[in-house]
């Protein structure tokens, strides 16, 4: 019969105590691994002829994904051509760009020019 004796009581706990940190230092080498590799997850969707969110704030070197979530054929072109157009999305289909320098971003559909759009990107 395995009864735990006091020792290996604190034995346990011991490990128990181990464990949990372990896991702890795991779990912050994984978020970290997630910073560095800049796997953030910075989604527009496109839904309903809107950008949503219709600002978005990144940091520098990150990159930023719109995907058409409609029927119908959207662009995503920058107001003063400081990042490159995309094609005409079809839906489900994405488009992604890597943050630049910081400043305010202002971008538009060229199907639907009253669609608009920000993006803040802030130093990294
Ligand atoms: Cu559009």
């Amino acid at each position: 019969m395995n009864t735990l004796n006091p020792r290996n009581k604190k034995m346990a706990l011991l490990c128990a105590i181990t464990f949990l940190n372990l896991s702890i230092f795991a779990f912050a080498g994984e978020m970290k691994e997630v910073d560095t590799t800049g796997n953030k997850q910075n989604r527009i969707e496109i839904k309903d002829f809107a950008f949503n969110p219709q600002t978005l704030t990144v940091k520098s070197g990150e990159k930023i994904t719109w995907i058409n979530r409609d029927e119908e054929p959207h662009t995503v072109v920058s107001v003063e051509k400081q990042f490159k157009k995309s094609t005409a999305l079809d839906t489900d289909q994405e488009f992604t760009i890597t943050a630049g320098a910081p400043g305010t971003y202002t971008y538009f559909c060229s199907v639907h020019p009253k669609m608009t759009g920000t993006i803040v990107v802030v130093k990294s």
